[in-house]
């Protein structure tokens, strides 16, 4: 073949998926049913994929479904289960779906496996445990099962897994593991369970199957490039060599290949690579090469742009002096990060949307190029010549380029990003605020409860006015601010009733943004979000927040705290424009919520929080690349609130840990208050602050939001001791480790009781 994908969304164009696997976790639909609706959604992709043009037959249409996530798939299909859920295997100790997802969401005090990030991406992937213990053996049979059903339907389809290298080079050490195991010291044990996976697959029907090794690329993991590429050549080795096996197609992409992984798999006893070429230059040719087939992932999987579809075809021609025995055109990652299809968006404008290509175009594109290297150029003409027109008009549209945005950016200067001496600021907010000593705070949501959800949903339909949901909203944020008095917190926050989500809310109310009624993209499980589209200058054409704010403010004499979301976490979780650099975007972005807080000060909000979630998410796997994402990245949060009045105190809030690589960064955003997760490494990062040298007011999580239990007043106390001892006493905030958006109200009131209680009793300690 030559045109392929990585792999396709598998959540359904509806969310059919998650609709199925909740039902199946809330016990209202049986494993039979849920099964059903699976293997539904499965032939509907394999039957569109044919549609747009991929073979019934030739192995290019991939199965990448996964019930959870592609990792959690790998693992328990080489057994790889944690001890703590090793009752739940079946007799013969296959692992069944509900010890598949008992794993994923955790049972009782069994935790689940943890979470993380995919690489640069926003889909998050559940974390192996793997030991010296781990005993690897074939405990799932669903991958042939999925390859011998589409067999069944008439397709030859390409099974997608997680391949062994980055299997183990994500995983984690048990915790029963020594210190300083490596689960990549398990690969010798681990190839034979893949040996004989490729065995069954085989002998299910299976011609090709694709290895995904995006390990390979990263500079970001514990492993260094040398020796995961070490790893690749000798699981390949062993792999290759075997007899019973489909066709190998590696696939590594999010990044360009290190030179070290090139080389060792063009070497490999393998039949094909797929490579990353939307980021970096074609390799260079390297023996082994000429037995290869190479898929040049031209076509992007990670953005929704229709893109230049002329130089994709240019980049497959550049890669066929490479000397690959053939060339095919392909995607550079899996599909799954991008939406179904932009024919589902009756409502974007449909200038728009002729730039745009979800997954089903990004399909389309791939087989137009498969058949430009068949037929030649010519043959393709039509299609290349309108997606060069599609970007020509996108370039001189209106709105792409706006002159007033652009004049403004022009002429920034160094003064713009500095908001002056820090001990100055200190003195002028103490006397502005006249805080306690500990102050007390929360991040900034209130539970969003069913009642909210509701009344939002109604005001969308119109069943709703206007002036009734502004009315409803109004009594929410009143009952918050109530209920904040009346536990006793120091800074108090309008709790954002009005926010369907921290970034979409923003992206509706700034020009330059548009939103999707159907764009889901899978985050993790069975979640999804609808990331909003940057598609042109930004620019705010009336204040967003300041009316929710000074209102919260009028019903209290404690300080309201204004909630923005930062330029980084704006891009970071939307579609961004990829006309421009990062840095330029998130500058507009930046002088928009700039504006928004000469607005909010002007209205008497003395405190301001900027919450930047996702600077750490957006961290290049690229050593090389890190320094100047970190230039642009802390650099437009400093635009957003370097107008801020030296009385103005500006809080920033970061979620999840590893904050290892960005502390200096942390430090560097200048805010007057940074909040911070901590809770769960027991306050790990207390050590890594002070270590850190950093300064400034620190508000480290005391206790963590992502599980109803309610924290003792002793352990409250206990964690704010050690911030006490080891942090300037003045410098330390008290609050939860994130927003309580996804909490209930009864486990929140009783949380942040015990929070005010042990931080009285901690005060009570401390000299005054
Ligand atoms: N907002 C946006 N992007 C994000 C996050 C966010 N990306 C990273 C991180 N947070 C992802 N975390 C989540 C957490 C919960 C959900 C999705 C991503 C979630 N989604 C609902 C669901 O799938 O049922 C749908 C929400 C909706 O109706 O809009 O629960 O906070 N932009
Ligand atoms: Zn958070």
């Amino acid at each position: 073949p030559h045109g392929t994908i990585l792999g396709y969304p598998r959540i359904g164009r509806r969310r059919e998926l998650k609709r199925a696997v909740e039902a199946y976790w809330a016990g209202t639909a049986d494993a039979v049913t849920l099964e059903q609706t699976a293997a539904a959604l499965r032939r509907a992709t394999r039957e569109r994929l044919a549609a747009l043009g991929l073979g019934r037959d030739d192995s290019s249409i991939p199965e990448s479904f996964s019930f959870y996530d592609q990792v959690h798939d790998a693992a328990v299909t080489v057994g790889a289960l944690p001890e703590r859920f090793a009752a739940l295997r079946d007799a013969d100790g296959a692992i069944g779906l509900d010890a598949y997802f008992t794993a994923a969401r955790g049972a009782g005090d069994d935790a689940p496996l943890e979470m993380t990030k995919w690489f640069d991406t926003n889909y998050h992937y559940l974390v192996p445990e793997i030991g010296p213990e781990t005993v690897f053996s074939l405990s799932s049979d669903r991958f042939a099962r999925q390859v011998a059903e589409a067999k069944a339907d008439g397709f030859t389809v390409r099974p997608v897994i997680v391949g062994p290298v980055t299997l183990l080079a994500l995983a984690k050490a048990t915790y029963s593991s020594p210190r300083g195991f490596d689960p990549l010291s398990r690969l010798d044990d681990l190839l034979p369970v893949y040996a004989e996976l490729l065995s069954a697959l085989r002998a299910a029907g299976a011609e090709w199957v694709q290895l995904d090794e995006p390990a390979l690329v990263s500079e970001s993991l514990p492993a260094d490039p040398a020796v995961l590429a070490d790893a690749a050549a000798r699981a390949y080795a062993a792999l290759g060599v075997r007899g019973d096996r489909p066709a190998i197609l590696v696939a590594a992409g999010y990044a360009q290949l290190s030179p070290e992984a090139w080389t060792a798999l063009a070497a490999a006893p393998i039949e094909a690579l797929a490579i990353d070429l939307t980021r970096g230059a074609v390799p260079e040719a390297v023996p082994g090469l000429d037995r290869k087939t190479l898929v040049g992932g031209v076509v992007d999987g990670r953005n929704v742009w229709r893109g230049d579809l002329d130089a994709a075809w240019e980049r497959l021609q550049v890669l066929s002096a490479v000397g690959a025995s053939e060339i095919s055109a392909g995607t550079s990652t899996s599909l799954q990060h991008v939406p179904h299809d932009v024919a589902d968006e009756s409502a974007l404008d449909e200038r728009l949307a002729s730039w745009l290509a979800f997954a089903d175009q990004k399909v389309a594109q791939v087989v137009a190029l498969a058949t430009g290297l068949v037929d030649g150029r010519e043959a393709i003409a039509e299609p290349l010549a309108e997606a060069s027109a599609a970007l020509a008009d996108r370039r001189t549209a209106p709105g792409v380029r706006d002159g007033a945005v652009r004049a403004r950016a022009a002429v920034l200067d160094s003064g713009d990003f500095e908001r002056g001496d820090y001990d100055a600021r200190v003195a002028a907010q103490d006397a502005e605020l006249a805080l306690p000593v500990l102050p007390t705070t929360t991040i900034g949501s209130f539970p969003q409860t069913g009642d909210i959800r509701r009344a939002r949903a109604r005001h969308g339909r119109g069943e709703l006015s206007a002036d009734e949901y502004q009315r409803f909203l109004r009594d929410e944020i009143a009952r918050v601010v109530t209920l904040q008095e009346d536990i006793g917190l120091d800074v108090l926050v309008h709790g954002e009733a009005e926010r369907n989500d921290m970034v979409q809310y923003f992206a509706e109310n700034l020009d330059g943004f548009a939103v999707t009624e159907n764009g889901w993209v899978q985050s993790y499980g069975s979640r999804a979000t609808r990331p909003s589209i940057l598609w042109g200058d930004v620019a705010r054409p009336a204040p967003i927040t300041v009316a929710w704010s000074t209102f919260a403010q009028s019903l209290t004499d404690k300080p309201m705290k204004g909630m923005l979301t930062g330029p980084v976490t704006i891009l970071a979780w939307s579609f961004v424009r990829d006309d421009q650099p990062l840095g330029e975007t998130a500058n507009q972005v930046a002088l928009a919520l700039r504006d928004e807080i000469a607005d909010l000060e002007g209205a008497g909000i003395r405190v301001i929080q900027v919450d930047e979630p996702a600077l750490r998410e957006l961290l290049p796997l690229k050593a090389a690349d890190q320094p100047a994402y970190l230039e642009w990245s802390v650099g437009s949060f400093r635009l957003a609130t370097a107008g801020a009045a030296q009385a103005t105190q500006v809080h920033t809030h970061l979620c999840y840990s590893e904050f290892d690589v960005v502390i200096d960064a942390i430090a560097a955003l200048d805010a007057d208050v940074t909040s911070i997760e901590a809770a769960r490494s027991r306050g790990e990062v207390i050590g890594d602050i002070r270590a850190s040298g950093f300064t400034a007011g620190i508000g480290p999580g005391v206790y963590d939001i992502h599980s109803p239990r309610v924290p003792s007043v002793g352990e409250i106390a206990d964690l704010l001791g050690r911030a006490v001892a080891e942090l300037p006493l003045r410098r330390v905030w008290v609050n939860p480790d994130c927003g309580l958006k996804t909490r209930g109200y009864d486990e929140t009131v009783a949380s942040l009781k015990n929070l005010v209680e042990a931080t009285e009793a901690v005060r009570a300690s401390v000299p005054a």
